[in-house]
């Protein structure tokens, strides 16, 4: 997911005081050619690449492999075409610092090697269950547990410290909040390739690995990339709910729930919130599809593991949440970002698309809240239950909600069938 922020962490030896390692829990990654000394104990490169697989398997981090800042050549055109069609939508801060974000050498000259890694997220069951019962909201797994920013981004920082000291370098570590295009890194490095949903696909952990990053001035020796195993499978691109693939390995983000959901600020363009069924925050088809998921195992990083009350949480519960209960409820999970009023506009169409007019009164009394958001959506919702009162309350004034009024007349706004939008594309 995007973050939309500019993080960089620099780390100079000595500045993080090493951990000692815990016991190994998984076998190491591959051993690289040696070059040259390198850092006061006069470690060489294949030593150093070792302490590194050591301390990171210690901190719970379940994969690692090494790349060159120039490995992937062809990045500054494949970011500049995808700009250039505007699949970043309003994600305008993807468009920024793109010499940077397409180059590492550009955005950090020192560097000359980048350290890749990858913590298991894998959902411990169906992680497409909950869009089976159209009176429950469905969380994207990364989503169900606390913010993979902060559990990695404190992993990367104590491996990164330890290693700058042992390696005499500099480092700094990203955590999608950088420009770091960390998906064609980690396949450069051999973590995985990037599916034709554009993902990064491993053999050992399926789609469910999440990334982060260190750039070092150390020299490490680096790994080979994986090839593509996508083979004819064509699974996630059949898939997805919104035909958000304009063609393989390519994702146009405007049409994608991950995006609309959490990224977009304003009201869900119409024609995508019957498909969006009762996802209320991200989405998860395209990667739940892929066959090598089965070698996938369930989490074993605790502070990853998920929370049972975010797996599927009553529509008619969310839909009660006023910000103080909002922020008390996803308090250190990626859904406090969206915040209340984004994360009840996704609730208010999932309770649109319901088709259970049991939820008719929770979008009734959201007709009169205090964000024109929640207020619009509500319009939206109540129209496709048929419960919508006959006209808007003298009282509203905002255009937009007005706008919404005057949709909801329209009658291509029709009533929902429960599972309304479930697999169904929009017009
Ligand atoms: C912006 C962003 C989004 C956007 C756009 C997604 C996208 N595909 O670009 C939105 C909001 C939609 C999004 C959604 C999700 N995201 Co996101 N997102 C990012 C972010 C911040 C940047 C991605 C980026 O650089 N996009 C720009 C495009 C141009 O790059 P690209 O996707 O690599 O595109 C490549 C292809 O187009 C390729 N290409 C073009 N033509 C061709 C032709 C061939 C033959 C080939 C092989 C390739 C190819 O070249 C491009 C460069 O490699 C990263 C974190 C980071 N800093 O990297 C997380 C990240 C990608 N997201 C992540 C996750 C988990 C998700 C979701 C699964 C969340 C969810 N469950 O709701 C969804 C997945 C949707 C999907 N199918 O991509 C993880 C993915 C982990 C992994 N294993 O890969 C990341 C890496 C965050 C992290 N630190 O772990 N995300
Ligand atoms: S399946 Fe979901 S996450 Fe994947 S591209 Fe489509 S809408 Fe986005
Ligand atoms: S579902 Fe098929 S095409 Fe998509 S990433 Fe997995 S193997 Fe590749």
């Amino acid at each position: 997911m995007g973050r939309g922020r500019d993080g960089e962490e620099l780390v100079r030896a000595g500045e993080v005081a090493p951990v000692l390692p815990r016991p190994a829990r998984r076998p190491g990654g591959r051993d690289g050619a040696g070059r040259s000394l390198r850092g006061p104990g006069l470690l060489t490169p294949d030593a150093l690449r070792r302490f590194l697989e050591t301390r990171a398997r210690a901190l719970g981090f379940d994969a690692l492999a090494v790349t060159r800042p120039d490995a992937v050549p062809a990045l500054p055109e494949r970011l500049a075409a995808w700009l250039a069609e505007g699949h970043h939508g309003g994600m305008g801060w993807m468009a920024e610092r793109t010499e940077a974000r397409a180059d590492p050498a550009a955005l950090w000259p020192a560097v000359r090697s980048i350290v890749m890694l990858g913590v298991n997220a894998a959902p411990d069951g169906d992680p497409l269950a909950a869009l089976s019962d159209p009176s429950l909201g469905s969380i994207a797994v990364y989503a169900r547990r606390r913010d993979y920013h902060d559990v990695i981004k404190g992993k990367l920082k104590e491996l990164g410290g330890a290693f700058a000291a042992k390696a005499g370098a500099e480092i700094k570590v990203f955590v999608d909040t950088a420009p770091v295009m960390e998906k064609p890194l980690a396949a450069a490095a051999g973590l995985g390739w990037q599916g034709k949903h554009s993902v990064l696909v491993s053999r050992d952990f399926g789609n469910w690995l999440m990334l982060g990053a260190i750039y070092t001035t150390a020299e490490l020796p680096a790994d080979a990339p994986e090839g593509d195993r996508c083979g004819n499978c064509r699974r996630c691109l059949e898939a997805c709910p919104t035909d958000a693939f304009p063609a393989p390995y390519r994702l146009d983000a405007r049409r994608c729930l991950a995006y609309l959901t959490i990224e977009h600020a304003g009201p869900i363009p119409a024609a995508f919130r019957a498909p969006m069924g009762n996802r209320v925050f991200g989405c998860d088809d395209c990667l739940a599809v892929c066959p090598w998921n089965k070698f996938a195992v369930a989490t074993r990083e605790a502070r990853l593991s998920a929370r049972q009350d975010l797996a599927a949480p009553p529509l008619a519960e969310l839909a009660r949440l006023d910000d103080a209960a909002f922020r008390a409820r996803f308090a250190g999970t990626p859904i406090k970002r969206t915040g209340r009023d984004r994360f009840l506009r996704n609730v208010l169409i999932a309770i649109g698309n319901s088709g259970d007019a049991a939820l008719a009164g929770e979008a009734a009394r959201l007709l009169s809240d205090a964000s024109p958001l929640v207020r619009g959506m509500a319009v939206w919702a109540l129209a496709r239950l048929g419960h919508l009162p006959p006209a808007p309350p003298p009282e509203e004034r905002d255009p937009d909600v007005l706008a919404e009024w005057a949709l909801a007349r329209n009658p291509g706004v029709q009533r929902a069938s429960p599972l309304a939008g479930a697999g169904q594309r929009p017009a």
